[in-house]
């Protein structure tokens, strides 16, 4: 890793816009905006330059410097906000190639700032989840991991952890009849208080797979149901093909939604039923294999009771809904359960949208429906440590003094290493390399 050097990339996304950023990092990043500007930078100043390049003009624009350690990778930064869209970006990027910087590998600032320890590996991590978040509630939760709010709340219970375990091994110092009144009570009050913060903590980074990764969403019911409809409208617009001859959707179709703040990955599939089309019988068979992926089937049956079976199965969450409700208003008695929907008046697409946050709420607090990243996997450790089931409900502290303290200094332990890990290389390249060039 060539580190001594400087690095430069168009740090805004390309496309037509009306200002794109170049960022350049190191040593010279300095040097490369004087060549440009045709005077020296001024640090944590602004100001608006004429760059050229061999006496050509290259582009006019906004010039930031940041001096190093005060900047995003910790060492000089100079920032050119120069004109968008594909010619002008890529000028001035040529300029700062031509007076001295190379152009950046993938998440190359940003695995600087790393390095350089203006950022954890954790928050490295979740600048990478502000960038990708396809809703507001994803961003929110990797702000909370940029802002380093995610590492002190662990860094506290970690804290808490290592007080509790000073205060128990203390007790087993001395005579029972030195303990003040009311210790044992106490040591269980902390011990719960604990507990449940690493219950917060755990369901947080369940909610945080989720909302990285989105949720898939598909649509599954007998040819006709009302599937592609019911995806058009929720989407809002009219994506999938609607046809009143059943076996019109083959292939699936996919888009992202927004289900209060949840990503959602929504699939409209070809509908289920035994087919001789040799087309329509490959589309049955993704469908099945949606199926079995996915964290929820909306599984549709017509209320106009021309649907054969859906025939869901898989090990997703299933929400049934009768689809075309206008067409017969109340088969089922109130409340019902299946979620009467109709894609053609709208009636009880709020309530399913309502149902498939429920669901994915409902996911993010269970125990094993997601596998738990680094991190999460040590605090449940910790949490089984710190209360064993087994004597979950009639643990006495004061008889199990001895086994609290060893579990929780196991607990404090296995947040410690968490806390203080250590990365491989394999592991930063890994990380570094699913960024975009310029982060
Ligand atoms: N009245 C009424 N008709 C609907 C509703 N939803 C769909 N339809 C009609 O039902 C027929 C089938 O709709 P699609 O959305 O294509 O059904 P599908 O489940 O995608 O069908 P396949 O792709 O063939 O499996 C069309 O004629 C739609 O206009 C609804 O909510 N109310
Ligand atoms: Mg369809």
């Amino acid at each position: 890793m060539s580190r001594g050097d400087t690095i430069a990339a168009v740090a805004t996304a390309p496309g037509r816009g009306g200002v794109a950023i170049v960022r350049v990092s190191g040593p010279g990043a300095f040097q490369v905006a004087e060549r440009l500007a045709g005077r020296a930078p001024r640090a944590g100043r602004i100001s608006f330059d004429r760059y050229r390049f061999d006496g050509r003009l290259v582009d006019d624009g906004i010039t930031l410097a940041f001096e190093g350690p005060r900047s995003y990778t910790g060492e000089d930064v100079v920032e050119f906000q120069c004109h968008g869209g594909s010619v002008a970006p890529r000028r001035v990027l040529e300029a700062c190639l031509a007076a001295g910087a190379r152009l950046a590998r993938r998440g190359e600032f940003t695995e600087r700032a790393f390095l350089n320890g203006r950022l954890s590996y954790e928050e490295a991590e979740s600048v990478l989840d502000l960038v990708d978040a396809r809703t507001d509630r994803a961003a929110d939760a990797a702000l909370r991991g940029v802002s380093g709010e995610r590492r002190r709340a662990t860094a506290e219970i970690y804290r808490a952890l290592v007080d509790l375990s000073s205060t128990v091994e203390h007790a087993l110092d001395v005579s029972e009849e030195e303990l003040p009144e009311g210790f044992c009570a106490g040591i269980a009050s902390s011990v719960a208080a604990i507990s449940a913060r690493l219950d917060d903590a755990i369901r947080r980074a369940r909610e945080g797979k989720i909302l990285r990764d989105g949720a898939l969403v598909v649509l599954a019911g007998p040819p006709n149901a009302g599937k592609s409809s019911l995806l058009n409208a929720l989407l809002g617009e009219s994506r999938a093909i609607v046809s009143a001859t059943p076996g019109t959707t083959r292939d699936s179709i996919e888009e992202w939604l927004d289900v209060d703040g949840w990503p959602v990955r929504l699939v409209d599939t070809a509908g289920l039923r035994e087919t001789a089309d040799a087309v329509e019988a490959e589309g049955v068979a993704r469908t099945r294999g949606l199926i079995e992926k996915a964290d929820i089937v909306v599984n549709l049956t017509p209320a106009d009771g021309t649907g054969g079976t859906g025939g869901t199965g898989g090990t997703g969450v299933v929400i049934e809904v009768l689809s075309k409700c206008d067409l017969n208003p109340s088969p089922f008695p109130a409340p019902h359960s299946p979620f009467p929907v109709s894609a053609k008046t709208g009636e009880g697409l709020e309530a399913l949208r309502g149902a498939i946050a429920a669901a994915l709420e409902r996911k993010a607090s269970s125990p094993d429906a997601i596998a738990p990243g680094r991190d999460a996997a040590a605090m449940i450790e910790a949490r089984t440590l710190l209360v064993p089931s087994e004597r979950s409900s009639t643990f006495n502290p004061q008889s199990d003094l001895v086994l609290l303290a060893n579990g929780v200094r196991a607990a404090a332990e296995k947040l410690g290493e968490a806390i203080g890990a250590t990365y491989s290389a394999d592991m930063l390249d890994a990380l570094f390399s699913r960024f975009c060039v310029g982060k």
